[in-house]
């Protein structure tokens, strides 16, 4: 009898353990219709939005960035994340800010363009990080922000005592991302400038003419291209985050960045050793190869031949000219063009192979015809018959390109100490995600804002930062104490 009892129970006790397993099923289920999600094979997937494209917030809105760049490399990584909706807060030291704020200043007493092209839509407080006050700030700012940046020397965050181990005790959600020169190895305390990245990169020995020096290029792809690498490492950090609940370190370094842009350039290292470089010109000149990548002057870097030919004009305007690809499927069509239609069968031009030692006379032959036109009637000319080539424009024509402005890549910004300038906005085009780009902040402009509204200091609190001088200098009365 007793047995047949504790069966009983038993089964009661299966049944409404079952029974809270499906109320808690539903519950969640409930929970997650009300957070507009639903769970299907094990991802969340959040209910399509019913708003008109672009008008439904930003990739990153909620996103928190302390933003402890400054100069080139890490500035360019938070204004991206700014522009795609992240709040971006920029830390900087009272007085004077980022060094890039006074220099290559074309406007006297006004941000300078160096400065304000490269934090667009970003906020600033104002901290003397070494001071007791200013790391009571920058700890709050740690345990609300989701991300912190920084570009200082190596160790310097170190120094602050903003460790690693200390910032993820305070936020384990914390993603902290740094761009330094070198990565781990015998030059990871190295400083690092742009020019310094291009030559560390494996950019500058690839770059200028075989018979000439090295050359550093005008693409700022140490800077910039390393605040790009690091931008994306930010996004995945914070993508995986999602999954796993805690942040992690990502770390861009400017080497490393170059050299990912010089790829092609490794690929042509190991090609060396299976004999010469048939695509550079040098090759059809017969100047032997050495044992690194030589410069390949303004050869293409792939297997369709092309180089910079002159266009008319090109004695007065240092930009008259065009860079022509002799791209193999349009041979013939570039034949008929320049008006040597024999070349389409005859056996040293008809194939590429046969044509690669003879490239520095039909790239002559090709600059004869191209010096009778314009950059822009050899595009025209050109792009009518699909033949790929490249005017090279100025930054002026550029600046004044109608369709950069209207599809704002470049833009026109209103600042209240120099007045309007133009910009480049954002490269990256989202069609859900609309960026609009607004003025760099001046120095400290937010400090009030970010102290009492994201950080929630109470005013006596605040009052106390400010008299410490922890946010620039100290009302007076309260210094002298
Ligand atoms: N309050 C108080 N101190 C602050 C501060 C603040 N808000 N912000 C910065 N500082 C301090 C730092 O703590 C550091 O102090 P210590 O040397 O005593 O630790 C000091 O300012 C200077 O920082 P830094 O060494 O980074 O600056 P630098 O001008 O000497 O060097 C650069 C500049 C770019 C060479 C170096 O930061 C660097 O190598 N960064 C990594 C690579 C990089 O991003 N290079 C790209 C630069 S763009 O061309």
């Amino acid at each position: 009898m007793a047995k047949k009892k504790d069966k009983k129970a038993k089964k009661k006790d299966k049944a409404s353990k079952a029974a809270r397993k499906l109320e808690l099923k539903v519950v969640a289920k409930k929970k997650a219709k009300a957070a507009g999600k639903a769970k299907s094979n094990g991802i969340v997937a959040f209910k399509r939005s019913t708003k008109p494209w672009g008008q439904d917030g930003k990739a990153l809105d909620g996103v928190r960035i302390l933003d402890f760049t400054h100069v080139q490399s890490g500035p360019t990584c938070t204004q991206l994340l700014a522009w795609f909706g992240a709040d971006v807060m920029k830390v900087e030291r009272p007085g004077v800010g980022d060094i890039t704020r006074g220099q290559l200043q074309d406007v006297p007493n006004a941000d300078s363009l160096y400065f304000t092209m490269l934090n667009h839509n970003k906020r600033s407080i104002t901290l003397d990080s070494k001071s007791k006050q200013g790391m009571k700030v920058l700890e709050r700012l740690v345990q609300t922000c989701d991300v912190l940046v920084e570009n200082f020397a190596p160790g310097a965050l170190d120094r602050m005592g903003l460790t690693w181990e200390h910032i993820h005790t305070l936020n384990p959600r914390m993603v902290v991302a740094s761009v330094k020169g070198f990565g781990p190895g015998p030059y990871e305390d190295c400083k690092v400038y742009e020019n310094v990245a291009q030559c560390a990169g494996g950019s500058a020995s690839t770059t200028g003419f075989h018979d000439g020096p090295p050359l550093v290029t005008g693409a700022q792809i140490g800077d910039s291209g390393t605040g790009l690498h690091l931008a994306l490492g930010i996004v995945a950090a914070l993508y995986q985050r999602n999954r796993t609940g805690r942040g992690q370190r990502v770390l861009a370094s400017m080497q490393d960045g170059v050299l990912n842009l010089c790829r092609v350039k490794l690929r042509d290292q190991q090609r060396l050793a299976h004999g010469p470089l048939k695509e550079y010109t040098q090759y059809g000149q017969g100047i032997p190869f050495g044992e690194a990548v030589p410069r390949a002057g303004n050869d293409s870097g792939g297997g369709q031949p092309g180089v910079i030919l002159k266009c008319k004009g090109w004695e007065t305007d240092p930009n008259a000219y065009i860079y022509f690809i002799t791209q193999a499927p349009v041979w013939e069509k570039i034949c008929d063009l320049i008006g040597e239609p024999g070349w389409k069968t005859h056996p040293d031009y008809a194939k590429p192979p046969a044509r690669l030692p003879r490239l520095k006379e039909i790239f002559g032959r090709i600059e004869q015809w191209t010096m009778t036109m314009t950059k822009f009637d050899v595009m025209n000319a050109c792009n009518a018959l699909d033949i790929p080539v490249g005017p090279i424009l100025s930054m002026k024509e550029l600046a004044e390109e109608p369709s950069l402005r209207e599809s704002g890549t470049i833009v026109e910004v209103d600042h209240p100490t120099r007045g309007k300038y133009l910009s480049v906005g954002n490269p990256i085009k989202l069609s859900d995600s609309i960026s609009e780009v607004t003025r760099s902040p001046l120095l400290g402009e937010h400090t009030d804002e970010i102290l009492s509204k994201v950080l929630k200091f109470t005013p006596r609190e605040i009052a106390e930062i400010k008299a410490s001088g922890a946010t620039g200098e100290a009302p007076k009365a309260q210094a002298a104490e």
